[in-house]
């Protein structure tokens, strides 16, 4: 008997859309603002990770964590957030990574739900500017959930918005920490980037583009 997918839950940054360059840009800035050096290799470390997080790493990486107090952090985190918010007014539709809008099409068209869950406060703004905010049966980000990834909760409460069982659900990453948040929900976990770092995933492939509806569902089924 064929086991039912009830659902598709997506990451966005790094999955759908690649706005890693522009947190990255954002991030370079502010540490350069605190005299802290911060490369692109740095920022990798921040994937799936939530802002305040992004911070506390970055003011570790130039030895400062107890320079700054919460008062102080938290302006710092939104004058970067203000600059990402200026660097994404670029994006749109265009910036859909490779195969995406095909698959999310795939998805709808037989019938699955679709769910987005994101650390980022920003997942709205970017939905809405890849013009595919209304294809989503719900939106989770970071702002309606406590525990960032990675927690389970933004995947579970996708799943909870969808009405559907977690363990009927395949959860797409491209983080480390987002793969094991699918995974302590109890879904099936697809990761997008190097074999090498995503050991506890159901499925690995090394660009958005090889993801198929056929060859996820292939193996989901085994
Ligand atoms: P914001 P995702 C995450 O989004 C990013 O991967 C991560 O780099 C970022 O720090 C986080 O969102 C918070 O973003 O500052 O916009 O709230 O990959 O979970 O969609
Ligand atoms: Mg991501």
């Amino acid at each position: 008997m064929e086991k039912l997918v009830s659902a598709f839950i997506f990451d966005l940054d790094g999955v759908i859309t690649d706005t890693a360059e522009y947190h990255f840009l954002a991030w370079q800035a502010l540490a350069n603002d605190v005299n802290i050096s911060f490369t692109r290799e740095d920022n990798e470390e921040l994937k799936g990770i939530s802002r305040m997080e992004s911070l506390e790493k970055i003011l570790a990486l130039g030895g400062r964590e107890d320079d700054f107090s919460l008062e102080e952090k938290e302006m710092l985190a939104a004058k970067k957030n203000e600059h990402y918010l200026e660097l994404i007014q670029k994006v749109s539709p265009s910036d859909i990574l490779p195969g995406m809008k095909e698959l999310i099409l795939t998805i709808k068209a037989k019938g699955h739900k679709l769910g987005l869950a994101s650390a980022s406060k920003n997942a709205f703004t970017v939905m809405e500017a890849l013009d595919l905010r209304d294809l989503f049966d719900t939106i989770v980000d970071a702002k309606e959930v406590k525990q960032g990834k990675p927690h389970p909760e933004v995947f579970l409460t996708a799943a909870e918005q969808l009405g559907v069982d977690p363990s009927t659900c395949i959860g797409v990453e491209d983080a480390v920490a987002g793969v094991e948040a699918i995974k302590a929900a109890g879904m099936f976990a697809v990761a997008v980037g190097p074999e090498e770092s995503f050991r506890h995933a159901d499925l690995v492939y090394s660009s958005t583009d090889e993801v198929t509806y056929e060859k996820v569902l292939n193996t989901y089924q085994k």
